[in-house]
């Protein structure tokens, strides 16, 4: 049994292989699959987004294809940089440097991880959720661990950040992890993946 990762980032494959493992079933990450698949993420919603990748990826390779589309939204951006948060700046660490940069000064600093996922089936259907994960940027970087803005987000009620944690307790509050827990959920009837 055989799931694609409808993604190119590595590190969200990883967070996929630890989320899925209890499954049992092999991942297959996209971009190792099929090197030349782009897909332009021209939606205007992470579940757009998600579901134009999962369906990329589901008609080439004939599997069911699990995609995810997140980002990081400001409420002092107005919910930048939204959809757009990896194309926010050249690199991850421009990124970080950008958005440090526009809230200098900003009192409220408040900002939720969003995770859209989708899965396709090659018959046609479709399943997907979108999950929030609630908390604050930081006035600086905090952490080495994991990737993109990770470093810089504060969780509600934690005192780490993403980058402060392990990979299990980012899991256990972040917007992938709640969203691969509804995932489970709905596989509960169909597991034939
Ligand atoms: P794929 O589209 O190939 O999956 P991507 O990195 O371009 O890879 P997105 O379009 O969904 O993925 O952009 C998500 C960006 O949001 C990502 O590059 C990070 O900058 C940020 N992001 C999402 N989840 C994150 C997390 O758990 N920790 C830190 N940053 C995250």
């Amino acid at each position: 049994r055989q799931l694609v990762i409808a993604t190119g980032n590595r590190n969200k494959f990883v967070e996929f292989q630890k989320l899925l493992a209890p499954l049992g079933i092999t991942l297959l990450m996209g971009k190792d699959l099929c090197p030349n698949l782009e897909v332009e993420e021209t939606g205007e919603t992470f579940l757009e987004n998600a579901r134009l990748k999962a369906q990329a990826w589901c008609e080439r390779t004939n599997l069911p294809a699990l995609a995810d589309d997140s980002g990081i939204e400001v409420a002092a951006l107005g919910g930048r940089p939204g959809v757009r948060s990896a194309r926010y700046a050249p690199t991850d660490a421009e990124c970080r440097a950008k958005l440090l940069g526009e809230l200098a000064g900003v009192a409220d600093r408040s900002a939720r991880f969003a995770a859209a996922l989708v899965l396709c089936w090659p018959d046609g259907s479709e399943w997907s959720t979108l999950q929030y994960c609630d908390g604050s940027v930081t006035e600086q970087e905090l952490g080495e661990r994991g990737f993109g803005y990770d470093s810089l987000f504060l969780p509600l009620g934690e005192t780490k950040t993403f980058a402060q944690m392990t990979m299990e307790e980012k899991d256990a509050v972040s917007h992938r992890g709640k969203a691969t827990r509804q995932l489970f959920l709905a596989l509960g009837g169909k597991c034939d993946t």
